[in-house]
């Protein structure tokens, strides 16, 4: 099942963190579409359930150096 995470990422400052975080999550196993928002301090992250959920990509997102939280 494909289910979409909306996770709060705060301390992004430009544009450059944008790309690496959508870069970073799009390579991850079971990611179908990541989308980050500098202006929303959002990532929308669609997601295969078999593989992965909204906490391990949150913690993904924390590891690079973020602070993330899931919203949905
Ligand atoms: Mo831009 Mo990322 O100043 O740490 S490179 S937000």
């Amino acid at each position: 099942t494909t289910h979409v995470a909306v996770i709060k990422i705060d301390g992004m400052t430009c544009n450059s963190c944008v790309q690496s975080i959508e870069g970073a999550v799009s390579q991850r196993q079971g990611v179908k579409n990541v989308a980050v928002s500098l202006a929303g301090s959002t990532g929308t992250i669609h997601y295969d359930t078999a593989v992965t959920s909204g906490e391990e990509l949150r913690a993904a997102i924390e590891d690079m150096g973020f602070d993330a939280s899931v919203l949905t």
